[in-house]
């Protein structure tokens, strides 16, 4: 994996519910990444933030071009467009993507910027799906449909700004899963995803569930691309985040997984996003801070 990291904020928070989120980069830069990093001698590089459009609330467009439910589609997809570019060059360049979100639908430009026609593996850990799509949303917030867009379900699948063909069904691993709208869950289970609900952790451990993640997100591909959603935290160690759910893993818990992902996939790692951090709905920058720490083991980061 490259040894330099850059961080690419992205102040997004179009496709959630409640604003705030988009400042999650200042709250995670605030949080302590750039010391959280010299604790594991890499370096970072700040590539800034991209600039987002803030339409006026009320102006959300109802998804004209996805049909159904999708608020702010076309601002979105603009986003994700420019998230890919900036990721795919960053890797060009030789260093190490590390997107600071932002809403959760900033995943999908991480995920296309990655892949580079190489078949890509992802690790989700989220306490939602994040599988909807604009006929099966309850909300019309894209954040809750990142990972269907990245799949190719239903009106993605001819949306080459969102649906990554690299990634494969049985190479996606979702971990901490406890909120699931039914489309959703039908779609799971037909699906070959590899899906780890908090029931699952309760009863195997995090350190079982997360290897066999680690294993299914990596057969047959070297490209691992993690994606973290804050919320797949407890509420109480993750309070600032969009739409926490109680029953999420502990602060231990969360970095075992991450820590494991280094020590098992570390040379697959080839992108990783921090998302959902809402400093609005923050416990003095905890949530923030959390990120920062939860980063960093995923590059490294160990006391011995
Ligand atoms: N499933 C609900 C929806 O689609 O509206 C809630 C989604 C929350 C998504 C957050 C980012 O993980
Ligand atoms: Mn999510
Ligand atoms: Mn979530
Ligand atoms: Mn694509």
């Amino acid at each position: 994996m490259e040894r330099t990291v850059e961080t690419l904020g992205v102040p997004m928070d179009l496709g959630a519910d409640r604003r705030g989120v988009d400042m999650g980069p200042s709250a995670i830069r605030y949080g302590g990444l750039n010391a959280e990093f010299e604790t594991i001698e890499r370096s970072i590089v700040d590539g800034g933030d991209l600039s987002v459009p803030h339409p006026e609330e009320g102006e959300a467009e109802a998804g004209t071009q996805l049909g159904g439910k999708a608020k702010y589609a076309e601002e979105t997809q603009t986003v994700c467009e420019r998230v890919a570019k900036r990721v795919s060059s960053v890797r060009d360049e030789g260093r190490f993507p590390l997107v600071l979100g932002g809403d959760h639908s900033i995943a999908i430009g991480g995920v296309n910027g990655v892949t580079d026609g190489e078949s890509t593996g992802v690790i989700w850990f989220d306490a939602h799906g994040d599988l909807n799509t604009p006929q099966t949303t309850p909300s019309g917030n894209i954040h809750g449909m990142p990972l269907a867009a990245i799949l190719g379900r239903g009106v993605f699948a001819d949306k080459p700004w969102a649906h990554c063909p690299e990634v494969d069904e049985k190479n996606v691993a979702m971990v901490g899963l406890r909120s699931l709208d039914d489309g959703e869950t039908s779609y799971i289970r037909d699906s070959d995803i590899h899906a780890y609900p908090m029931s699952e952790i309760d009863q195997r451990g995090i350190t079982a569930v997360t290897e066999e993640a680690i294993d299914a997100a990596t057969t047959g591909t070297d490209h691992l691309y993690v994606s973290l959603d804050m919320d797949f935290l407890d509420p109480d160690e993750a309070p600032g985040v969009g739409t926490p759910v109680r029953g999420g893993v502990t602060y231990r818990e969360s970095h075992a997984a991450l820590e494991m992902v280094q020590d098992k996939a570390g040379d697959s790692l080839c992108g990783m996003d921090v998302v959902e951090v809402n400093p609005i709905l923050d416990r003095e920058n905890r949530t923030a801070e959390l990120a920062c720490e939860l980063a960093a083991s995923a590059l490294g980061k160990r006391i011995l």
